[in-house]
């Protein structure tokens, strides 16, 4: 059936979560339900107010506007707009906006009877930020923890907060969602070669089979994970990535405050090594 056939078929009431029929509709190719209405609501006042604090600061070079959260000393309490007001309020938006998008996707799934994979994985995304800006903020007791929104200010907190701990790279929640994250590149690096290299043949040639994919890793590598297989690794290696990436920032503060490399101390420290050397 061809894509239009399709959406012209499927395009029917129904699915929605909140509103009933009432925002039951498409515009051009994009479904708006409530959730649509709710994301435009939520990223119109967010992005307005992150126009408004630019025009209050310093700056209108794109990758130097930032809106910085409130001094730690206002601790968990709501700041003057001007004092990081602004960046509670804008995360609320984000959060607002974001939350919205997810529910919009759920109700796209419900319409197309498909199963909810995609919205549970972009709530693992929305998990890192929250844990960024609100989980871990709370636990170390001030909003001045999160992160500030500009481009180039938001990667000079990744550095301080990285030196803070000394040296981030002996984070081992860091370390296993740094490897991870180079074993979703790996995973699908390999995945988009076989699929072009099976099903895009020189011209005259044919197309070839799944049959042909195992075989080429059981050839290379003695065992072949298989054509489902492979999107269920995919999506694994991707979210456990963004899972071990929330933990090792959520535990940086609130349950490891010194540097890092002395968290190894734990292995010079344990007793099997009291006795050596053997005398
Ligand atoms: C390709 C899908 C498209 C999405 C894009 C992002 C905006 C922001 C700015 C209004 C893969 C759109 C960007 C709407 C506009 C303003 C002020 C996704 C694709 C193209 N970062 N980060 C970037 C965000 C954090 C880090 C780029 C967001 C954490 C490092 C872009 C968040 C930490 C580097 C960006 C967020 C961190 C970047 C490209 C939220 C740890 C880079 C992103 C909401 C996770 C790279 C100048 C990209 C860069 C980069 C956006 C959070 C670290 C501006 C929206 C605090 C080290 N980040 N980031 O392609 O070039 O993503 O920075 O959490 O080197 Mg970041
Ligand atoms: C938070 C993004 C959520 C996005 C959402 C959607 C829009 C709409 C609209 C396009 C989590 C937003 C959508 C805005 C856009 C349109 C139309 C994703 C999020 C909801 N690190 N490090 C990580 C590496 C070092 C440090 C994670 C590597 C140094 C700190 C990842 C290296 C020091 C933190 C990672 C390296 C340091 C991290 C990021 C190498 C600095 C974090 C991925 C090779 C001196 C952050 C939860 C992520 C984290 C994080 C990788 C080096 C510090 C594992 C490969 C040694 C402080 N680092 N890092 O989390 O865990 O994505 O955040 O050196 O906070 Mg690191
Ligand atoms: C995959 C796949 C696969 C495929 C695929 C894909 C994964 C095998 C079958 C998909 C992959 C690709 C296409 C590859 C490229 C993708 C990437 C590299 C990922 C990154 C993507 C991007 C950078 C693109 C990002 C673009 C986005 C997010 C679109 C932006 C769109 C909008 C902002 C509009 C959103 C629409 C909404 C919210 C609802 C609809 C509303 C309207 C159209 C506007 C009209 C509004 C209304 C009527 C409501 C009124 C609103 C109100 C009242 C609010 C007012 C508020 C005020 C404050 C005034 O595996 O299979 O192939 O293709």
């Amino acid at each position: 059936m061809a894509m239009l056939n399709f959406e012209k078929k499927y395009r029917v009431r129904g699915g929605t979560l909140v509103g009933g029929d009432l925002f039951d509709f498409w515009v051009g190719p994009f479904y708006v339900g409530f959730f649509g209405v709710t994301t435009l609501f939520f990223a119109f006042l967010g992005t307005a107010m992150i126009l408004w604090g630019a025009s209050q600061g310093p700056t209108w070079n794109l990758w130097q506007i930032s809106i910085a959260p409130p001094d730690l000393s206002y601790g968990l309490r709501f700041a003057p707009l001007m004092e990081g007001g602004l960046w509670q309020l804008i995360t609320v938006c984000a959060i607002g906006a974001f939350g919205s998008w997810a529910l919009r996707e759920v109700e796209i799934c419900r319409k197309l009877g498909m199963g909810y994979h995609v919205p549970a994985a972009f709530s693992v995304a929305i998990l890192a930020y929250v844990t960024l800006v609100v989980i871990r903020p709370v636990l170390l007791g001030a909003w001045g923890h999160g992160f500030p929104y500009g481009i180039f200010s938001h990667l000079d907190w990744v550095s301080n907060v990285g030196y803070q701990y000394l040296h981030f790279h002996y984070n081992p929640a860091h370390m296993i969602a740094v490897s991870f994250f180079f074993a979703t590149t790996f995973a699908l690096s390999l995945h988009g070669s076989l699929i072009l290299s099976a099903t895009n043949p020189k011209k005259g040639e044919v197309v070839k089979t799944p049959e042909h994919e195992d075989t080429f890793f059981r050839d290379t590598i003695g065992y072949s994970i298989g054509t489902l297989g492979i999107h269920r690794l995919g999506l694994f290696l991707a979210l456990a990535a963004v899972l071990f990436s929330a933990l090792c920032i959520v535990i940086s503060g609130p349950f490891w405050s010194r540097g890092w490399p002395e968290w190894w101390g734990w292995w010079l420290n344990m007793p099997i090594w009291a006795q050596w050397p053997l005398k």
